[in-house]
């Protein structure tokens, strides 16, 4: 049997410092088989560089975000967020994405789920991934979506109209608690580890306990098969205890390499996405290690050296091309911390719109 063409209405989107393709949920196959064989057509998987599709042969530049309007009260827009890997024929739901998430807000105006209301347009979305609530600001003067502006995010060039972020209930997102282990410290394979969860599941490692600085590139970290080894080993360990079960397959939890900032922030780090070296942070891995930073006695509290008075601040993480700021709210008046609210800016563009064209493979019998 030959393969079968389809072809889907998609945007191609910016989303932070992420592209991919935005479907409305409505216009993709139906049944989650049929879906995923089409998205991993539609990107040109399995194949490093995705040449016969639209991914770009890269984690950050191989997602997906399905949207659908919401029949939740108060909520606007459901997202789905998806990750298609590059290399190998899966696609995932086990994460969510922030850098993604910053599209969805425009996205839902283009495509007429929510009507543009003043200059800023508040648009509540449920993200189904982590079963929790972002609300993103989009500049809509005239009624139409605004891409231009001032912002500057690191890891984008140029300047774009802000889209603020602001989320609501993210702590234990995937995991079910904020320090999923029950610890702020905990020991595997010899070296000490925090497992947090405020919206992405992260493992924080002191640099300096793999004999490197913490300020190596991308391509050097990722060159380091030795430390790629050791890094997965306690990630697959960490896995189990973070509730997440055999992690082996799954894009979680991310392995963030810190150091003491250099820039004037307060932390910096390198994040294994688990396997590929972030060229930036991911939007809820930069809040988890935020929040990371303002638990007592974890990792990135010691490399941190944050006072502990402080429960409102801006947290500037740096990473390799800049820093990420993030405004953190915590309560610390009960025993366990608990965060009241984490926000950020993010830039999002409408690259493209138009229908993508999949050659779907026949189907095995
Ligand atoms: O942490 C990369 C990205 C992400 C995810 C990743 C993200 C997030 O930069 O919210 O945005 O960690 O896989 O898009």
């Amino acid at each position: 049997m030959s393969d079968v063409e389809r072809i889907v209405p998609c945007a191609v989107m910016r989303g932070g410092t992420s592209k991919g393709l935005y479907f409305l949920a409505a216009d993709l196959p139906e049944g989650r088989e049929e879906r995923d064989r089409f998205l991993l057509a539609a990107m040109g998987s399995p194949d490093p560089r995705e040449i016969d599709g639209m991914g770009g042969g890269h984690p950050l530049t191989s997602k997906v975000a399905v949207v659908s309007p919401s029949e939740r009260p108060g909520i606007d827009v459901d997202y789905l967020f998806l990750q298609v890997w590059p290399d190998r024929a899966e696609v995932s739901d086990q994460q969510n994405c922030g850098n993604i998430l910053a599209g969805v807000g425009p996205f839902a105006i283009e495509y007429g789920l929510v009507p543009a209301t003043n200059d800023v347009t508040a648009v509540r979305i449920f993200m189904v991934n982590t079963d929790s609530i972002a609300t993103a600001l989009v500049q809509t003067p005239g009624g139409k979506v605004q891409y231009a502006g001032s912002a500057r995010i690191d890891g984008v060039p140029g300047t774009h109209a802000p889209i603020m972020l602001d989320f609501e209930d993210v702590a234990g997102s995937s995991t079910g608690a904020l320090l999923p282990t029950g610890n702020a410290v905990d020991l595997v394979d010899g070296v000490e580890i925090t497992c947090i969860d405020n919206g992405m599941p992260v493992v924080c490692l002191d640099a300096a306990d793999f004999g490197i600085t913490g300020y190596e590139t991308p391509a050097e970290l990722e060159a380091n098969s030795l430390l790629r080894e050791r890094v997965e080993a306690i990630r697959l360990a960490a896995g189990r205890r973070m509730n997440l079960g055999e992690v082996a397959d799954k894009t979680v939890p991310k392995m963030s390499l810190l150091a003491p900032a250099r820039d004037g922030g307060l932390v910096s780090t390198r994040m294994f996405i688990p396997h590929r070296v972030h060229e930036s942070i991911g939007v809820l891995g930069a809040v988890s290690v935020a929040t990371a930073c303002m638990v007592e006695g974890s990792v990135a509290a010691r490399i941190a050296g944050l006072p502990k008075a402080a429960d409102e601040l801006e947290v500037a993480v740096e990473h390799p091309t800049g820093e990420f700021t993030v405004q953190m709210q915590v309560d610390r008046s009960s025993e366990a911390l608990t965060v009241a609210k984490s926000a950020l800016l993010r830039t999002a563009r409408l690259l493209m719109t138009g229908e993508v064209h999949a050659l779907v493979p026949a189907k095995e019998n």
